[in-house]
């Protein structure tokens, strides 16, 4: 799509975006003296001045106390004026906000195809500090030396890849082995007040460090590293009131997971969930980071809690002394990070963590949740597995200090009873500080001793790179872990596999049992000498007595990189691992005509849209890796999972019909039921549908980050507005749109709706209403092909302009 000058110069008024070549945080006000850092922590700290000064102008214009998260959000909103004046104070739920990231972060599975994207926009550096990091191509096998090795040889080309672009662009690259991306940021980068986007659903782990962090596809990415500001519905917020201290065998995993199950997977969808209360100042840093980073199961936009001492302890334990005193400053003089009194929240809920006890969630989905004094009845009315086959702690959730210091308890104690674990128990340590840390402290000889195995500082089994040889394909078994996500297949690719999810520590209490019903509080074990007896609650620390230890300083990146312009980035045309982007198709500017290729029934997280596991190695080969589409999805029409039907009634997997169709020149559209594209931020769910020729995804909800990654893809994203209609429409029916343009040329608007002529193959017709949420700026994604077809053409008539001058 071409755009007039006149065109962009109404663009660029509309997404302010910020000139090329000035790279920096969101605000170029410079900071007052009393936050202000020595220069090796500037752009590791967000301006807290300007902050305040934006927040000024806020609230002349709200006029009300506001929450934490408020605060944070509002005052990186690009222009105050223009997003909330005349909108009588209607701004949660409702208002499109226009925000500037300070940062962002990517993981290398999903880097591959953000910075393939960004990469079109012919930027020479990024506008935002960013980091890349590898950790989820590592494969868990046989501890971490071989491990890392096999998948630095296998993975190297990627690597290399991710390298030069860093190079290029002034992006610290955490190589392979250097650990976790959500551990890494809260380690050096996650501060309280910031605000980042990161291409991991995970992201909102920040908000332990009290960072508004929120988890977006690669081209969200993009807006913030090439300055574009970052659209958002104003997300509502839910309180939760935590109440008393954790005490005994719970932990603050236990807030989650018992969060989960009150919740439910789509629960949060369209809130950030604040925590506030006495209860907080009683909790670690870390242990807040593990309650944010499991938010992600409950749909909510991010999560985050008021600055506490734990998170000024943590900073200074991480050698970010003077943040610390900033962030100490800007929330003793201005109050800035913790809510207003009398800040209003959209709902509350309260968790007294006195009385709160240990949970187990699963399987198959995150948010079946049982306290564990149930947990052995559960196990018996469900048929689950009896015996536990393998435990396994770690993980982005939980890998922290504390957590391995109480693991570390739980192993002692057994081992001066003589007991050994009774299944196969392996650890991830989160970052090369921890691994480093827990073995100078004695842990990982304490976890050896047990037989565990140490895995690399990287995602390993919690992404399906879990080289498992104890079990066969098909195999019902049960394993816990300490990680947050659970879907079938997800960590070992077995769909019989059931992942139970608890505290570390209730994880390694079980493994010394081996039986699903075994309930540390009041069951007994047997110690070598045949004599009963229970394990003693867990204890630890939060920090390190000694300090934190580096370890490998090689995988120390410099802290402000800059960018080298003569670096060459290089894709061999002959990839199958790498492939550079061809730009989506502009919209043909008519009405959509489209057949259903397959309704999809029950749940469809982007697990079953674009599966991990062996496909993660096609990440960066957008062709390769859509041959994976939708293979997990169940055909509600037939109960066949990866199984869609032709005109003629010929059944072939799900993107064999979709390449077909492509190649047919047929446009198609899936149906589905709530919550589509639960899960992951992985865009490639939104990516593949699009390249292989889909046009329109219509379900009965979605959730959010999959929505918007559709929407930049260029794929119409629609709701059922009579979620009954799912019910009128066949396997490869006609559907037409009847007033998308109308849409399209008023703005978004037909009263949020879009109207559907459906005709099936049996002749019958029906009109079915659908309702969207598409802004003013993802219409104009939509008619670009996608959001990088717009920015990148802006972008470059921006340079063309700026090169004439
Ligand atoms: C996950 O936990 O599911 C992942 C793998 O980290 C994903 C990211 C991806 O699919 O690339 C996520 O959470 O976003
Ligand atoms: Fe990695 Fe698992 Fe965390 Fe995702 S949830 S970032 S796969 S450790």
């Amino acid at each position: 799509m071409t755009i007039s000058s006149r065109n962009l110069h109404l663009l660029r008024l509309s997404l302010r975006v910020r000139p090329i070549g000035t790279r920096g945080f969101a605000s170029h006000s410079s900071d007052s003296i009393s936050f202000s850092v020595p220069v090796e922590f500037k752009t590791r700290t967000p301006p807290y001045a300007a902050l305040l000064t934006r927040l000024d102008k806020v609230r002349e214009i709200l006029n009300r106390p506001l929450t934490l998260a408020e605060k944070i959000l509002y005052s990186h909103v690009v222009d105050p004026e223009e997003a909330f004046a005349g909108k009588n104070g209607q701004i949660r739920g409702e208002t499109y906000l226009k925000l500037n990231p300070d940062r962002v972060a990517m993981q290398d599975a999903s880097a591959q195809m953000a910075l393939l994207q960004f990469m079109t926009c012919g930027m020479d550096s990024t506008a935002v500090p960013a980091s890349i990091h590898c950790d989820h191509l590592i494969v868990g096998h046989d501890g971490a030396e071989k491990d890392l090795k096999a998948s630095i040889a296998v993975n190297s080309e990627v690597f290399d890849f991710l390298r030069s672009c860093g190079r290029k662009y002034g992006i610290q690259f955490w190589g392979p082995g250097s650990g976790i991306i959500h551990q890494i940021v809260l380690e050096n980068f996650s501060v309280p007040g910031l605000m980042m986007l990161g291409t991991d659903s995970h992201t909102p782990n920040a908000g332990g460090l009290g960072a508004i962090a929120i988890g977006v596809g690669g081209a969200d990415a993009v807006d913030a590293l090439t300055g574009t500001p970052w659209e958002l519905k104003a997300p509502k917020i839910l309180g939760v009131k935590l109440t008393g201290q954790l005490n005994g065998w719970s932990a603050p995993k236990d807030v989650i997971t018992h969060l989960a199950g009150v919740l439910t997977v789509r629960g949060g969808t369209g809130y950030i969930i604040e925590y506030f209360g006495e209860g907080v100042q009683t909790l670690s840093c870390t242990g807040m980071a593990t309650i944010c980073n499991m938010g992600a199961e409950v749909g909510a936009t991010t999560s985050t809690f008021p600055y506490t001492d734990s998170m000024r302890r943590y900073l200074t334990a991480t050698r970010r002394g003077p943040i610390a005193d900033a962030a100490s400053a800007v929330n003793n003089l201005h109050g800035y990070l913790r809510a207003d009194t009398g800040a209003e929240y959209d709902q509350v809920i309260e968790i007294n963590l006195s009385s709160l006890e240990p949970h187990i969630n699963g399987p198959f989905t995150p948010d079946l949740s049982t306290p564990l004094s149930q947990f052995g009845e559960a196990v018996q009315k469900n048929s689950w597995p009896s015996k536990l086959s393998a435990g396994l702690i770690g993980s982005c959730t939980n890998s922290s200090y504390q957590d391995m210091s109480r693991v570390a308890s739980i192993v002692q104690q057994a081992k001066e009873r003589g007991v050994k674990p009774k299944v196969p128990f392996f650890i991830t340590p989160g970052s090369e500080q921890i691994r480093a840390t827990i073995e100078n402290d004695g842990f990982t000889d304490v976890f050896l001793g047990a037989g565990a195995k140490v895995l690399a500082n990287a995602c390993g089994p919690c992404i399906g790179q879990w080289a498992r040889d104890d079990t066969t394909k098909g195999e019902i078994n049960a394993i816990l872990t300490s990680f947050n996500r659970n879907f079938r297949a997800r960590n070992d690719g077995n769909p019989a596999t059931m992942n139970f999810l608890t505290s570390p520590e209730i994880v390694t209490a079980m493994i010394y049992s081996g039986d699903m019903a075994f309930n540390p509080l009041k069951d007994k074990l047997i110690d070598a000498n045949g004599n009963e007896f229970m394990l003693e609650p867990p204890q630890g620390d939060e920090l390190p007595p000694t300090g934190f230890q580096q370890g490998d300083l090689e995988y120390l990146p410099p802290i402000d990189p800059k960018p080298v312009q003569s670096a060459e980035v290089v894709v061999s045309s002959t990839s199958d691992r790498l492939a550079l982007l061809e730009p989506f198709k502009p919209f043909e500017g008519r009405e959509l005509k489209m057949n259903v290729l397959l309704k999809v029934k029950g749940k469809c997280t982007t697990d079953h849209i674009s599966a991990a596991g062996a496909w993660l190695k096609y990440k960066g080969h957008l062709e390769n890796i859509s041959n994976n589409t939708l293979i997990g999805a169940m055909n509600e029409e037939t109960g066949e999972v990866n199984k869609a039907y032709d005109f003629d009634g010929t059944g072939y997997g799900i993107p064999e019909l979709m390449i077909k169709w492509k190649s047919e020149g047929r446009s198609w559209t899936v149906l589905a039921e709530h919550n589509y594209g639960e899960g992951s931020a992985r865009e490639h769910a939104a990516l593949s549908p699009r390249f292989l020729g889909g046009r329109m995804i219509l379900c009965k909800s979605f959730a959010r980050i999959h929505e918007t990654n559709l929407k930049k893809q260029g794929v119409l994203p629609l709701t059922f507005a009579d979620e009954d209609d799912y019910n009128l429409v066949n396997g490869c029916a006609t559907i037409e749109t009847l007033d998308l343009l109308q849409m399209l040329n008023n703005s978004g608007d037909v009263s949020g709706g879009i109207t559907l002529k459906v005709t099936n193959q049996d002749g019958s017709e029906h009109i079915i209403k659908t309702k969207h949420t598409m802004s003013k700026d993802q219409i104009e994604f939509f008619k670009a092909g996608s959001a990088i077809n717009y920015i990148g053409s802006l972008r470059r008539h921006q340079r063309g302009q700026e090169q004439q001058i």
